[in-house]
């Protein structure tokens, strides 16, 4: 049930000013995909990763953009803040080994301007 004190909160945090500017990227995880397949982050602009797995255990690891190896296991979101000092289009693949589409779960990372 919702109260009308509620409703007027939530419609006061809608309105409220963005205090902080940050990218939030949700990619999640199955066999043998990671989806969406490819994300875009901005140069120099913090970005927050949030993994979630919903079939099998994967990993990840893009030394590119100061991603150090995560594991993303069903049901439980894992959240990494990184800042891509880089430009480019960089291809991480799946860290640790789940079947046998392992060799094609891939996930492309292009940092931008
Ligand atoms: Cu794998």
């Amino acid at each position: 049930m919702t109260s009308i004190a509620s409703t007027l909160g939530l419609a006061a945090a809608l309105a409220a000013p963005v205090v902080a500017r940050e990218q939030s990227t949700m990619v999640s995880a199955k066999n043998f995909a990671f989806t969406p397949g490819t994300i875009t982050l901005k140069l120099h602009q913090r970005a927050k990763l949030v993994f979630v797995g919903t079939q099998g255990t994967h990993g990840i690891t893009i030394p590119e953009i100061g991603l150090s190896k995560v594991i993303v296991i069903s049901n439980k979101p894992t959240t990494v803040e990184v800042t891509p000092a880089r430009i480019g289009s960089f291809v991480a693949r799946c860290a640790v080994y789940c079947g046998i589409g392992h060799g094609s779960m891939l996930l492309k990372v292009n940092v931008i301007k």
